[in-house]
């Protein structure tokens, strides 16, 4: 295994401590699976180093029986599973945000994103094993090893997104066991939520009848209207980011890129937390006129990014190139940051545009 130096050399690092990092665009759309030191890392706290060896999980709270699981129990004890899902941070794409007016966070460009194969177990099982009654109105809420401004990391989901088939609980990444920045030994993988659900470093998950009490779920990634600052938010009617929107992001060719005359191979990737994307529509003109990508999806990952690519010529001169991308509802991206602003930058998917030139 490389360092983690190393890794942190092939990044974009937006701060050391703690360590949060994103790959440059066009690397991103090099491998519809991210490779694990490509993909972003974000990060509250420190990162914690555990022993694999004197690893255990907690589970108690309300469920008929609490259990205490090693990573080898927990791996011999329930099946084991591969589900190829995509990770995406709520603040991806928060640069386009913070050129509207300033936001607060990270200015993460279109790469805190990242899809792979997650192997591990389904948190269903586990919890099945526990006894927990189905259909209950429970959370379920994870901590962490990792300490946040003197608490450690927590986040929690509602028991029916647990109970969810391509909800695991996550020991390894791309057939490798999760590099220490990605949560080593285990970690959850709740596909179709912001990332931030995804707790890493698991140290205790427990059912309850309410959500997570911790700073991360009861008072950060919270969206708010444009009109609400930091002074004014409250975070009891603030919205909880769960499911991520539809959203669309040219990796190729880059902001400011010179391009040769003729056809021009414009590549990137597409998402949407919930639903299929069904069409990618691009420009050279700014979004007046638009052309349809070819795309490219795995049928067998429903919670996985699209790939698209289209051929588009371009005369030469200056040219703003735009994406957005269509879900099965029919819904589309908004045009602008301006129309879902808000103050933490969260959520940013208009279209993406990129300006280059054509000699
Ligand atoms: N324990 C812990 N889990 C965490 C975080 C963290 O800081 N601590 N960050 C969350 C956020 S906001 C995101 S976007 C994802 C990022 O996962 P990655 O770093 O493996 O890409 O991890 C989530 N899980
Ligand atoms: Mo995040």
């Amino acid at each position: 295994m490389s360092s983690l130096a190393e890794r942190k050399a092939r990044l974009i690092v937006h701060g050391d401590a703690p360590y949060n990092a994103e790959p440059p665009l066009e690397r991103l759309r090099s491998a519809y699976r991210t490779a694990a030191d490509d993909f972003y890392v974000r990060s509250h706290g420190d990162l914690p180093e555990i022993d694999a060896d004197g690893y255990r999980l907690t589970l108690d709270g309300a469920l008929p029986t609490a259990l205490e699981l090693s990573l080898h129990g927990l791996q011999k004890r329930f099946p084991q599973v591969t589900v190829t899902a995509t990770m995406q941070c709520a603040g991806n794409r928060r640069a386009d945000m913070r050129a509207v007016a300033p936001v607060s966070g990270d200015p993460w460009d279109g790469g805190a994103i990242g899809t792979a194969d997650w192997t591990g177990v389904r948190l269903g099982d586990v919890l099945r094993e526990a006894g927990i009654t189905e259909g209950a109105n429970l959370h379920v809420a994870f901590e962490s090893h990792d300490t946040v401004e003197g608490h450690p990391y927590g986040a929690s989901i509602p028991l029916a997104k647990a109970l969810s088939p391509e909800t695991l609980l996550a020991f390894a990444m791309n057939g490798a066991p999760l590099l220490p920045e990605h949560g080593f030994p285990l970690r959850a993988v709740v596909p179709g939520f912001a990332g931030v659900r995804s707790p890493k470093w698991l140290k205790r998950i427990t059912v309850q009848d309410r959500p997570s009490d911790n700073p991360i779920q009861a008072g950060d990634y919270k969206l708010y209207p444009a009109d609400v600052t930091a002074e004014t938010a409250d975070p009891a009617t603030g919205h909880t980011i769960n499911i991520m929107p539809l959203n669309a992001v040219i990796c190729e060719p880059a902001r400011g890129a010179s391009l040769q005359a003729g056809a021009s191979r414009i590549t990137g990737y597409a998402v949407s937390g919930d639903r299929a994307v069904v069409r990618v529509d691009v420009s050279g003109d700014g979004g007046r006129t638009w052309a349809q990508a070819a795309l490219e999806h795995d049928a067998g990952a429903p919670f996985a990014w699209t790939f698209w690519m289209i051929d588009l010529e371009l005369p030469s001169g200056e040219h703003e190139l735009a994406v957005r991308a269509w879900d099965e509802a029919g819904q589309t991206q908004p045009a602008a940051p301006d129309d879902t602003w808000n103050y933490k930058g969260y959520l940013s998917a208009s279209w993406h545009r990129v300006r280059v030139t054509v000699d």
